[in-house]
C-alpha cells in the first residue's frame, strides 16, 4: 500500500493514524505542498489524484482519495479495531465530529484557500492568520462543547474507545498548536488529543515522525 502524503497535511495525518490503529503497513510517497510551486499539481500527481489534494491511497493499483472515504474503505477492509462503534446513533455521533471537522473546519484553513486570501484577496499575512485563527477557534470551541457535553464523551471522544472521531480531532489540534491559537474554549478537545498521541499509533503518525519531515 502507497500512501501520498505530506509530513504536515492533516488530512493525510487522519489516514496515517488509521492505518496505524489498524497495523496496515504502508509506504510514503511524499508530496511536497511547497516545492516547486507545490507538488500536488504536477501532471504525476494529478493523474493520481486529479483533486491535487492530499491523501490519496494506492492499494494494489487501486487508488482511493478523500481522507474519510479512504477510512472507511480500510474500516470494511480491515475491521479490526473497528473505528467505529456498534450503536447507530453512537456512529452518528462519531461521524458528526469527523464532519465537523473535515467539512466544516478544516476546508476553510486549507493551503489553497489562505493562498487565495493572500494573492488574490489582498490580505496581509496577520490578516490572514487572524482568518485561520478565526474558524479553527469558532469551529473547535463549538465542537468542544458538543463533545463535553455528551454523557457518551470519556477518555476519548466516545468513552474508552478510540474512534473516527479522535483520527480527526487530533490533527486539527497539532494545526491549531501550530498556529498558536486560542484553546481556552476547547479543553475537552486538547485533553483528548493529549491522551491519544499517548497511543503508539498516533504517536507515530505525527508530522515529525514522517520520512519526509523538515
Ligand atoms: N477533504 C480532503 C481535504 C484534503 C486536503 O485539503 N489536503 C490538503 C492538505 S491537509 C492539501 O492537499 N492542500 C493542498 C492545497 O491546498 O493546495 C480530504 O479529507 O482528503
Amino acid at each position: 500500500m502507497k500512501l501520498y502524503s505530506y509530513f504536515r497535511s492533516s488530512a493525510a495525518f487522519r489516514v496515517r493514524i488509521a492505518l496505524n490503529l489498524k497495523g496496515v503497513s504502508y509506504e510514503t510517497v511524499p508530496v511536497h505542498l511547497l516545492k516547486s510551486g507545490g507538488e500536488q499539481f504536477g501532471e504525476a500527481y494529478v493523474r493520481t489524484n486529479p483533486l491535487s489534494l492530499i491523501p490519496a491511497l494506492d492499494d494494489g493499483g487501486q487508488v482511493l482519495i478523500q481522507s474519510l472515504a479512504i477510512i472507511e474503505y480500510l474500516e470494511e477492509r480491515y475491521p479490526e479495531p473497528p473505528l467505529l462503534p456498534d450503536d447507530p446513533v453512537s456512529r452518528a455521533y462519531v461521524r458528526a465530529i469527523a464532519l465537523s471537522i473535515a467539512c466544516d473546519i478544516h476546508p476553510l484553513n486549507n493551503l489553497r484557500v489562505l493562498r487565495y486570501l493572500v494573492r488574490e484577496v489582498g490580505l496581509s499575512d496577520e490578516k490572514k492568520d487572524a482568518w485561520y485563527r478565526h474558524w479553527i477557534e469558532l469551529g473547535l470551541g463549538q465542537l468542544d462543547r458538543i463533545v463535553s457535553s455528551s454523557r457518551r464523551s470519556g477518555r476519548y471522544a466516545l468513552a474508552d474507545q478510540v474512534t473516527l472521531a479522535d483520527v480527526t480531532i487530533v490533527p486539527q489540534i497539532f494545526n491549531a498548536r501550530r498556529f498558536a491559537c486560542d484553546l481556552a474554549k476547547t479543553p475537552t478537545l486538547a485533553a483528548i488529543a493529549d491522551r491519544c498521541m499517548e497511543l503508539d499509533a498516533f504517536a507515530r503518525a505525527q508530522p515529525s515522525a514522517q520520512p519526509d519531515a523538515e
